[in-house]
């Protein structure tokens, strides 16, 4: 059998080290470690020989966050700077000046035109799964349905009191026993992936959502049962076809630190008494007494082997708080009525372990708009900033998360993504995509505007701490196409937060100018597309669970579920659960019950679920899903002739030359004649209505009714699912 032979020019601002790392050769299947194999240098070109393999699927990279993106090849060839495969040796390297003129950036408007890079990145991914193929349910695990009352859980903040005075509505409700008991529901809705909040142990006085972390290599016991563990639901979930997200936070930890490595210097919380009280005297509902953890024998919110001895001592000897401790940086002795809560809830950003985290205080106004200080600094009390360059927090977080990975997990949601230097952050999504051959890997920046950074659009910040920044590998901020795809498609805020402005005023106009800036993204098709999620909604303070009509949802799943991109749900919008409620706590005295994360199980219980699968939206979406899934081109073709005109919107879906082809077009408000131009010619099926319609000279004409879709697929399969108000 013939060597495999890959070269590859390395671009001037990469270390000189360069690798490659491979995976799923064939025949023999072997795949390397991150960051591979030391290449070597050969006539100006970096080679490596794969001996007796026909094909390989494989990075380069130069092991200091710059790589390329996921490569495939089953025949010799030279890698140029173009990004483009060669099968002989291309000409010599352009000089400075010409590389000049190739990047200089175009009008958007022809840019948005050029052929679009998907193809030749699903083609290199032969053989992978392709999760462009799924749609994704979001669901906030300890909110969502009650499975187990015995691992229900209180956090110490913002508990909510019946009339007689009783705590109702633990935080920790939800549970994976739940979950796992309504995965059907999840699937009769047509969802193939479920997106989890973080399921990693937490530690904070509100930390039932799981983005307060103090120990990535545990579950948290209270999403747990001895009969409904992790990997039972992972199990649950894969046996009916279903892929399970994992949320995971890499930019902080909680403000106790990471159990067994860091401790961050504090008093025992269940020495704290507030002024005026007495010891054991306070009802702080259920935290009887004091404020320690109510649920567990020693009362700490903290068990760490690396606190110091005089604090571990207290947590076995003293597990009420009663017996006086000698405060030993101030002399003082606690239990002491309203002494320094600080020293009890606080932490000393002064005092924080080097090894594991940032010296750089917490984020103040001015910081929000700018790289470094967003990137170092704590985001807040409860999200201590690690120190996420050095060498022993990789190996702990990737290791950490490798483990789920084995155990099924099939993608992972990456958290506050904008909080970390993007080459810092890549590489951990590269180690676990190495880990793990086709993992797909999003991430979260959050951004309330298109997020374009240095290439206008009205945005304050910098292209480095934007959402387009982190799906490339290039480091110029105003040119995108300096750099190529990095693998790491983020969620897509900039379609969100145009969706302020028209969908929920009952319009798509500016729909069209977003999509039209696709091209800065490393590949579109990959972004996870939404209306809403847990922090935000398309209201005038993004902060609202979706206040529109219902017509006005509906259009908007319509486009969330045809245009590029994967949609995403949000739990409860399939029955406008918490309408126009607050996504998040916004009063002082809030609790759940009267925001957007209130807990849904009552709606999805035996006695109710009947009704809330009858909900219009419920069966809109399921609908959506059907048509989705049967047709290619919706899942991952780019977009192309998009025409917006406020209140309609057309576009073509060409997936592959024509493998699977779609003519979209959209309404809101009234109903329209649309007319695309361009198309293949041929037979076209309309997937809602079943109308069949020829295309001629490269015409496609049709009628969609008000608030509706209309989606010609050629040769298509024809009327696919039952007719609904707002798919007809
Ligand atoms: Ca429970
Ligand atoms: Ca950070």
């Amino acid at each position: 059998m013939a060597d495999l032979i890959v070269r590859f020019r390395k671009p001037a601002d990469w270390a000189d080290s360069v690798h490659i790392h491979y995976w799923n050769t064939r025949p023999q299947g072997r795949d390397s470690s991150w960051p591979g194999v030391p290449m070597a240098e050969e006539d100006g070109w970096l080679v490596h020989r794969f001996t007796g393999t026909t094909a390989a699927s494989f990075v380069f990279n130069d092991g200091q966050g710059r790589q390329t993106g996921d490569l495939y090849r089953d025949a010799d060839g030279w890698y140029a700077q173009d990004g483009r495969w060669h099968d002989r040796p291309p000409g010599p390297v352009p000089t400075a000046t010409a590389l000049d003129t190739l990047s200089a950036p175009a009008p958007s408007s022809a840019r948005s035109r050029t052929a679009p890079r998907s193809a030749a990145t699903q083609a290199d991914r032969a053989g992978l799964p392709d999760f462009r193929e799924e749609t994704i349910y979001f669901l906030l695990t300890a909110r969502f349905y009650d499975g187990d009352p015995s691992n229900n859980f209180f956090c110490r903040d913002r508990i909510r009191f019946d009339a007689a005075g009783n705590a109702v509505d633990p935080h920790w409700r939800g549970d994976f026993k739940g979950l796992i008991r309504r995965l059907d529901y999840i699937r009769d809705l047509g969802f193939s992936a479920i997106w989890i909040t973080p399921p990693i142990e937490n530690r904070s006085g509100l930390d039932y959502h799981g983005y307060h972390g103090y120990d990535w290599t545990r579950i948290d016991p209270r999403l747990e049962s001895p009969d409904a563990t992790y990997q039972h639901l992972i199990d649950a979930a894969h046996a009916r076809g279903i892929k399970i997200i994992q949320d995971v936070v890499v930019n902080h930890s909680c403000q106790y630190g990471i159990r067994g490595q860091a401790w961050i210097d504090h008093l025992p919380i269940k020495y704290y008494v507030p002024q005026g009280s007495e010891p054991g005297r306070v009802d702080h509902g259920p935290y009887q007494g004091n404020l320690g953890n109510y649920a567990w024998p020693n009362r700490d919110d903290i068990d760490n082997p690396r606190a110091p001895d005089w604090y571990r001592e207290r947590h076995t000897r003293d597990p009420e708080g009663t017996e006086p401790l000698v405060d030993p940086q101030t002399g003082e002795t606690v239990p002491k009525p309203g002494y320094e809560p600080g020293r009890f809830f606080g932490i000393d950003a002064n005092r924080l372990d080097p090894a594991w985290y940032h010296q750089e205080g917490f984020i103040a106004g001015g910081d929000w708009e700018s790289a470094h200080p967003l990137q170092h600094k704590h985001l807040a009390g409860d999200c201590i900033d690690l120190a996420t360059e050095r060498e022993n927090v990789k190996e702990y977080l990737i290791g950490s998360i490798n483990r789920y990975l084995d155990m099924g997990v099939d993608a992972l949601r990456i958290d506050t993504v904008k909080h970390i230097e993007r080459d810092n952050l890549l590489e951990y999504v590269n180690a676990w995509k190495a880990h793990k051959p086709g993992l797909f890997v999003f991430g979260e920046n959050l951004v309330k505007g298109y997020g374009w950074g240095d290439l206008g659009g009205g945005d304050n910040g910098p292209s480095q701490i934007r959402p387009w920044w982190y799906t490339r590998l290039g480091h110029d901020p105003r040119d995108p196409e300096s750099g190529g795809d990095s693998g790491f498609p983020q969620l897509d805020f900039g379609l969100f937060s145009t969706f302020r402005d028209n969908l929920s005023r009952g319009s798509f106009e500016g729909v069209g100018r977003v999509l039209e800036m696709d091209w800065i993204y490393g590949n579109a098709t990959e972004l996870v597309t939404f209306l809403q999620n847990h922090d935000v909604g398309p209201d005038n303070d993004f902060r609202f669970r979706f206040k529109g009509e219902q017509w006005m949802a509906a259009a908007a799943y319509n486009l969330l579920w045809t245009v590029r991109g994967i949609p995403c749900l949000y739990f409860g919008e399939e029955i406008e659960f918490m309408k126009g409620a607050p996504q998040d706590i916004i009063g002082n005295d809030d609790t759940l019950e009267s925001t957007g994360r209130a807990y849904f199980g009552d709606r999805i219980d035996d006695a109710h679920l009947a009704a809330t699968q009858n909900h219009p939206l419920y069966r809109h979406i399921r609908r959506l899903n059907q048509i989705r899934r049967a047709i290619p081109a919706l899942q991952k073709a780019p977009m192309s002739q998009l025409a917006e005109w406020g209140c309609g919107l057309s576009f073509v879906r060409d997936w592959n030359q024509g493998e699977s082809y779609a003519v979209v077009g959209l309404t809101i408000g009234g109903g329209q004649d649309i007319q695309v131009g361009g198309v293949r010619d041929g037979l076209y099926r309309d997937a809602v209505t079943g109308d069949e319609r020829q295309a001629q000279g490269g015409n496609l004409s049709f009628h969609v009714k008000a608030n509706s879709a209309g989606i010609y697929v050629l040769e298509g399969p024809g009327k696919l699912g039952e007719d609904g108000p707002y798919l007809r």
